[in-house]
């Protein structure tokens, strides 16, 4: 296994913060929070585990990355245009008419595997592709993120049902446990407690890390990478609106996006947290 540099990939994690948080105020609109809690799960899935091919974004083989909270996809968006499926200039056009950024991911962008948006859809596709693979014979790890509020829809425990009853080793599902969602704190709109536990109960290797310390990720993903006959839910502990003192755990940055002013006091935090690493 190759070893990865950890602080290449912390400095990564800065530069995809800055590119976040200056599409997002360009755009004018669109989701701070849940993007930026993003991040290190996308850096340690993009730079380290996930076998891809940027210039065959379509290779059979490749694993898939499902994006199940959708609003969050400035951050995939930050991640696939640095992987090279297409120009970094175009995070530029993020939310403009006629765009390939949209608000939700949208297939036909390359790199985007599922378009996405509607809470609670996502796990019980990566389902139906894990299943599609096992009758091809085709050996792709399939992961599937989802936000904590996004765990409310019954549908998501339908497939944590299906995904442990037909032993679907290659779905992973990572969750961005950032305790909040659009009206609040998790744990006030629908308490989700004990998280870990209903994912074991249901039959999941199950693994808590910090989503936001790089090495502890690559870790898990590795343990479940090799788990057999049974899907891996990793929960990944994270701070909403991650890397920004006056955007971390404010409800309100759910879903706005920087102006100005902010975006450069922003830019200059990240500076300093660049100066650190
Ligand atoms: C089916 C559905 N219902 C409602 C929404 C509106 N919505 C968008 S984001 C969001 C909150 C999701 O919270 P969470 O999954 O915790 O996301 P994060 O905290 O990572 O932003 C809601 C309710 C939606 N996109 N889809
Ligand atoms: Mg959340």
């Amino acid at each position: 296994m190759k070893q990865p540099d950890i602080k290449a990939l912390k400095k990564k994690a800065v530069q995809l913060r800055k590119d976040i948080l200056t599409m997002l105020e360009n755009a004018g609109s669109g989701h701070t929070g849940g993007s930026l809690s993003l991040v290190e799960i996308l850096t340690a899935l993009y730079y380290y585990k996930v076998k891809h091919n940027p210039r065959d974004p379509e290779w059979k083989e490749r694993d898939k990355v499902i994006l199940s909270k959708g609003h969050g996809c400035p951050a995939l968006y930050a991640v696939l245009a640095d992987s090279g499926y297409f120009p970094h200039e175009e995070l530029a056009s993020l939310r403009k008419l006629g765009s390939r950024l949209q608000g939700h991911p949208q297939r036909g962008l390359p790199g985007v595997e599922v378009s996405s948006g509607s809470l609670g859809q996502g796990l019980s596709i990566a389902n139906g592709i894990a299943f599609a693979n096992r009758m091809d014979k085709i050996k792709s790890k399939i992961y599937c993120i989802l936000g904590d509020g996004e765990t409310n829809e019954g549908q998501v425990w339908e497939a944590a049902m299906t995904a442990a009853h037909y032993k679907l080793n290659a779905v992973c599902a990572i969750v961005d446990y950032n305790k909040m969602q659009i009206d609040g704190f998790c744990c006030d709109v629908k308490n989700m407690e004990p998280f870990s536990e209903k994912w074991r109960s249901f039959g999941w290797h199950t693994k808590e890390v910090d989503g936001h310390d790089i090495k502890a990720l690559i870790e898990a993903l590795d343990e479940a990478e090799k788990v057999k006959g049974k899907p891996q839910a990793i929960v990944a502990h994270t701070v909403k609106g991650k890397g920004i003192s006056f955007i971390e755990n404010q409800v309100k940055w759910h879903g706005i996006a920087p102006k100005k002013e902010e975006l450069e006091k922003a830019l200059l935090e990240l500076d300093e947290t660049l100066k650190k690493i």
